[in-house]
């Protein structure tokens, strides 16, 4: 049958470059994602701010047996390096896949975005446990727990301004997909300030999924951007 690529055993990240041709960048690519950031001497000068056009949409929940990812499709788009980059969808890993001086956080959210040239830009926002989210709250009601199954979301129920924290300072640098293909040329964005989930939001989550977090990798002399 069909190979699939799992978070453990024997499918799991370091086997995933072998289980098929196409997926070997997840072996010998080397702008991988994620990383380990740290602040101070690895960070290069300034990235220009990155600036969030976000309004309520519609959407469709989706549990695709990896994460819960929900579908946008309103007209939600970010603009970074003079390209807009409209949202496709936004999805979950527990733990956090990037490591922030040396810490991984909970969980975190990454917004998977796309220009008219095709290129990806994945904004990731940390999790904290702390005081629950008002979208994450919303999005869980629709959690559909099958795999394969989705349920429409109505628009009033979906605000991403409500998982942008306030200061919307970031790590930005070029990588990858975090899971097969592994595809290179992704612009991401690490915003520095960690959003809060309630302990009920993140065990809803990590009961289905406990750990789809692909390890580090290395950065190979990446400049890692700090953005303003
Ligand atoms: S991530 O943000 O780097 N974790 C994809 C997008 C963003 C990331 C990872 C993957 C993506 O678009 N993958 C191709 C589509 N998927 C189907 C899907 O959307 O659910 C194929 C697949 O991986 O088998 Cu999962
Ligand atoms: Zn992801």
């Amino acid at each position: 049958g069909e190979v699939h690529w799992a978070y453990e055993g024997e499918n799991g990240p370091q086997a995933w470059g072998n289980l098929k041709p196409e997926f070997n960048l997840c072996a010998i690519g080397k702008r991988q994602s994620p990383i380990s950031i740290e602040d101070g001497a690895t960070l290069v000068g300034p990235a220009e701010p990155v600036l969030f056009n976000y309004m309520p949409s519609d959407g469709t929940v989706v549990n695709n047996g990896h994460t819960i990812q929900v579908n946008i499709q309103g007209d939600n788009s970010i603009t970074v390096r003079g390209s807009t980059y409209k949202l496709l969808q936004f999805h979950f890993h527990t733990p956090s896949e990037e490591q922030v001086n040396q810490k991984r956080f909970p969980m975190v959210a990454h917004l998977v975005h796309r220009n008219d040239s095709g290129q990806l830009a994945v904004v990731a926002v940390l999790l904290e446990v702390g005081t629950a989210n008002p979208l994450i709250d919303k999005v869980w009601t629709y959690m559909p727990l099958d795999a394969g199954d989705q349920v429409r979301m109505p628009r009033e129920m979906l605000n991403m301004n409500e998982l942008l924290p306030a200061d919307q300072r970031y790590y930005q640098f070029m990588g990858s997909l975090t899971t097969p293909p592994c595809s290179e040329g992704v612009l991401w964005m690490v915003i520095k300030q960690p959003m809060k989930i309630s302990r009920v939001q993140y065990k809803l989550f990590s009961q289905l999924y406990p750990n789809n977090a692909r390890p580090v990798q290395p950065v190979n002399g990446r400049p890692v951007r700090d953005g303003q």
